[in-house]
């Protein structure tokens, strides 16, 4: 495994779920972090637990990954030691509602192609000039098996999860002629905010997604982001799809009831 010390971690949506287990998986393995996401306060507790158990060191702030101005300002704002970002992990998404095309909300939509795509574009856009003239930087992506797959009523999340499989191809074909490295990570049922999110705050039903099978924790994610991060220079792993055992694709799980 690559030694991460002094590697420099960004990790959108950290505040959360995925993100937040990257941020201590990571600084476990001895990185340095700026973490953003929207919930600045939970970044502060995350930021003052990590720097008690591992001493990381760790740059946060505010962010709004669909506000390609604050993007562009979170970057400027950095410090000048903090600016040599050697990792990117594109990890901040959501999905909003589970409703058939015709009855889909345009809030919703808005939300998740705003969040999950432009979102992912800004802040690729914003961090890459960087890696390029360094000549260095792996890139990871969070995509979703719903990038692979549809399911009835994942539309649009889906649509956006395509997009996000169809821009990491872009980009890493576009930087086939540096040492930069570009991966995608597609999850399937991760136990997370992610479904009380989808169904605006309702906890039972975000519960039913998980109920009677056992779900993939942040944890596996982070587990293997942090392995496509560390594999030697010359090494690109492209594509991880990593789904709980009793899940075949994003329709068919194994429940014991
Ligand atoms: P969580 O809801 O637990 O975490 C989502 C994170 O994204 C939060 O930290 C949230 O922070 C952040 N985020 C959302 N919108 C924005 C925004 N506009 N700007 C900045 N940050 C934002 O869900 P997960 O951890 O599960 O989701 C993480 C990623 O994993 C997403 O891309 C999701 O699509 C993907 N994924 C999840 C799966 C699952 O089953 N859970 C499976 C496959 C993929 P804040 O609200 O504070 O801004
Ligand atoms: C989240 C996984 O199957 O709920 O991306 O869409 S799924």
């Amino acid at each position: 495994m690559t030694s991460l010390t002094n590697t420099v971690v960004f990790i959108t949506g950290a505040s959360s779920g995925i993100g937040r287990s990257c941020a201590r998986t990571f600084a476990e393995a001895g990185a340095k972090l700026i973490l953003a996401a929207r919930r600045k306060n939970r970044l502060e507790k995350l930021a003052a637990d990590l720097k008690k158990q591992f001493n990381t060191e760790t740059f946060i702030d505010e962010l709004d990954v669909r506000d390609n101005r604050a993007v562009a300002k979170f970057y400027k704002n950095l410090p000048v030691e903090w600016r040599n970002i050697d990792i990117l992990v594109n990890n901040a998404g959501l999905s909003r509602g589970l409703d058939k095309l015709y009855e889909g909300k345009f809030e919703d939509w808005d939300e998740m192609i705003d969040t999950n795509v432009k979102g992912l574009l800004y802040v690729s856009r914003t961090v890459l000039p960087g890696m390029v003239k360094r000549k260095k930087g792996t890139v990871i992506n969070i995509g979703s098996i719903a990038g692979h797959d549809v399911y009835t009523c994942g539309n649009v999340y889906c649509a956006t999860k395509h997009a996000v499989d169809a821009l990491t191809k872009g980009m890493r074909m576009d930087l086939v002629d540096t040492p930069i490295r570009v991966c995608t990570v597609d999850p399937g049922l991760v136990e997370t905010e992610f479904s009380e999110v989808r169904f605006h705050g309702d906890k039972e039903r975000a519960k039913k997604t998980y109920q009677n099978m056992t779900p993939l924790t942040p944890d596996d994610i982070a587990d293997a982001v942090l392995f496509a991060a560390t594999r030697p220079p010359h090494v690109q792993i492209a594509e991880l799809i990593i789904m709980p055992t009793a899940q075949a694709s994003t329709t068919l799980v194994h429940r014991t009831q």
